[in-house]
């Protein structure tokens, strides 16, 4: 299961979009921006430059920030919207 800690901003927008299009199993956990929850300790631990969309992928063990890298982790993970043949450094 994906947890998607974010926004209604567009970068937090994108990666919901994202999580339907691949009709992932997620939740999300709502950072309020207005009362500077980003900037609490213990959101720092999974984004160190206090910014949503993060998420945590609970099945891997791991945590992805900054949405375009979240994005990618996505699609990669399930095949769909990235060849991976187009990723830096992998040849064909
Ligand atoms: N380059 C980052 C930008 C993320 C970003 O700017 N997030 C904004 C909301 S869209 C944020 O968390 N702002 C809170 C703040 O700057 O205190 C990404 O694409 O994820």
């Amino acid at each position: 299961m994906i947890e998607l800690f974010s926004a209604n901003t567009p970068n937090g927008k994108k990666i919901s979009i994202m999580l339907e299009e691949i009709n992932y199993e997620y939740k999300v956990t709502k950072i309020d921006l207005n009362k500077n929850e980003q900037f609490k300790d213990e959101f720092k631990k999974i984004s160190p430059f206090s910014k949503i969309p993060v998420i945590i992928d609970h099945k891997e063990n791991k945590t992805v920030f900054e949405s375009g890298a979240i994005l990618i982790y996505l699609a990669e993970k399930t095949g769909k919207f990235y060849d991976i043949k187009n990723r830096l450094g992998v040849k064909e």
